[in-house]
């Protein structure tokens, strides 16, 4: 496994492959990797001749108030995982290497990042498009794997790939938890004792949530109260929100008729929690 930090690097690597007629499977990630990012890697592995990981904090994606200086980061562990995954190449580059002084272009989409996420991070979506836009022109990916535990995100890109015509495909993989429920997260890292506790609730309401529409339910008022009530009931827990969306526009809905997720965002203290479930035998 090689690990390299120059775009130069990745491109003269990938393109050796590509003369051998190679597939190449690739995984963005912000490091600190656990199970979740481990469980595309193995997508990946299984699926394609060579995988590229990589691990870059991107600073376009975060808000003035949010956490990029103190985003969890540990590459040795990354390397390890990695390695043990059995990776060909991470691509680790510094801010600089992909954000030059002379930086003017963006990827910016309207209406499925507007909702969710979207409100009350609305610059993020646009840094995810630009970076993974730029990874892919970068690593030129046959395949690339993203968590449906950032479900909103894994939307955003398959809608990018089919506006842009980039010549890929881009596969969803299931959401991996903690034994307790809780969804892997790299954020968990900053719940203490308590809030690991209480951050709970949003499995638990998730788990409450599927089985109301699993069993007939399609009234989204009321699978949301239920789930509101639940989360509420928990002094740590402030709910962002919780709300069911057409899985594919990522518009509101009010009745289940097509596929739908419900998404939510919980603060347990300071740190923002995801989770979410999607429904789509309808
Ligand atoms: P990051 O949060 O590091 O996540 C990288 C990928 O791992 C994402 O596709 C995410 O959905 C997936 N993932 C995280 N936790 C998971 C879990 N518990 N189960 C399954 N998959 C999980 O998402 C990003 O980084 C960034 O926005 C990125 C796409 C790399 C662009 O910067």
């Amino acid at each position: 496994m090689k690990i390299v930090k120059t775009i130069k690097e990745v491109r003269e690597i990938v393109k050796l492959w590509k003369k051998e007629n190679l597939s190449v499977g690739l995984v963005p990630t912000m490091g600190y990797l656990h199970e979740g990012h481990a469980s595309l890697i193995d997508a990946s592995v299984s699926g394609n001749d060579k995988t590229v990981v990589s691990i870059f904090v991107n600073p376009m994606q975060f808000g003035a108030n949010e956490d990029l200086d103190s985003y969890p980061r540990d590459l040795n562990h990354d390397s390890k995982l990695c390695e043990e995954h059995h990776v060909d190449l991470i691509f680790n580059p510094e801010p600089n290497e992909m954000y030059g002084k002379d930086f003017y272009t963006y990827v910016n989409m309207n209406v499925l990042t507007e909702d969710l996420c979207g409100i009350t991070r609305p610059i993020h979506f646009k840094g995810v498009c630009t970076v993974v836009a730029k990874l892919f022109n970068i690593v030129q990916p046959d395949n690339a794997y993203f968590g449906q535990k950032d479900a909103q995100q894994l939307a955003i890109i398959k809608q990018m790939v089919q506006d842009l015509n980039m010549p890929l495909e881009v596969h969803g993989c299931p959401i991996v938890r903690e034994i307790d429920g809780l969804a892997k997260s790299s954020r968990n890292t900053y719940l203490s004792t308590e809030e690991r506790q209480s951050a709970l609730i949003l499995s638990k309401a998730i788990t409450l949530g599927q089985s109301l529409v699993e069993n007939g339910e399609r009234d989204c008022s009321k699978v949301l109260t239920s789930m509101i009530d639940l989360i509420s009931s928990e002094p740590l827990a402030k709910i962002d929100y919780v709300k069911i969306v057409d899985l594919k526009t990522i518009q509101p809905v009010n009745t289940i008729e097509k596929p739908i997720l419900c998404a939510m965002a919980v603060y347990i203290g300071k740190t923002r929690l995801i989770d979410n479930f999607i429904f789509e035998e309808v």
